[in-house]
């Protein structure tokens, strides 16, 4: 399989913690956002959205959106599950996943901070407090969420789609300088997801092109 991917963005680390957590080898290849090499031509071909991730599978069929991506892994490759079989506790593991990916990310990604310097002349400092602006409104909901059910992990004492999702929404947090202090279950959590060692081995840091910015 070959990822498409960049670093430092949310919803590729989200795939690579799922890869990992799943042992599966893949070829990375990186798309630079800050160059801008997500809009080029070629890669339009293989992600019509200009987003990463995508994943390319080894006969060829290239999916794109990353929780999209995290159910076709783990309907493939269950072992370890990344959802829990039971219906309900499903349903939970997705919505907190979904107060991420479709109510917290999709505000602050590239194109949303571009088009508000660009568009409508936002400064750093605004921008900063835009970002900050939504990740705590969503972290106070997920802090409640999280609280009430108390597991070692996002949902349970098995790491889920969850903590691959919130753990980069976490790194997210600290590179945008957002005060995660009142947020105990969220650090907790995500503390306990990063000791695992695949999921330390997605960090950006550890990525090949890690010096991209
Ligand atoms: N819902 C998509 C979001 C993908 C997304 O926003 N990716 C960001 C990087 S984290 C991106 O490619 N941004 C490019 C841009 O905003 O121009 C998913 O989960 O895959």
């Amino acid at each position: 399989m070959i990822l498409y991917g960049y670093p430092l963005s949310s919803a590729s680390y989200r795939v690579r913690i799922a890869l990992a957590l799943k042992n599966l080898p893949y070829e990375s290849i990186t798309k630079d956002l800050r160059a801008g090499e997500h809009r080029e031509a070629d890669y339009l071909d293989i992600n019509s959205q200009g987003f990463v991730p995508s994943l390319k599978l080894d006969e060829g069929t290239v999916l794109g959106q990353s929780a999209a991506i995290i159910e076709y892994l783990d309907e493939t490759y269950p072992d370890p599950p990344l959802l829990p079989a039971e219906p309900r506790a499903r349903a939970r593991v997705r919505s907190l996943s979904q107060a991420i990916t479709s109510d917290i990310h999709p505000l602050n990604n590239l194109r949303v901070q571009k088009a508000l310097r660009d568009q409508f002349s936002a400064t750093p400092d605004q921008i900063q407090a835009w970002i900050a602006r939504w990740i705590t409104d969503g972290f106070a909901a997920l802090e409640q969420m999280i609280g009430a059910h108390g597991g070692k992990f996002a949902f349970g004492d098995q790491p889920s789609q969850a903590d691959c999702v919130l753990v980069p929404q976490v790194y997210a947090a600290e590179r945008f300088a957002v005060d995660l202090a009142p947020f105990n279950q969220i650090r907790r959590v995500a503390d306990a997801a990063m000791a695992l060692e695949p999921v330390a081995a997605a960090h950006p840091s550890r990525q090949p092109d890690a010096d991209a910015p």
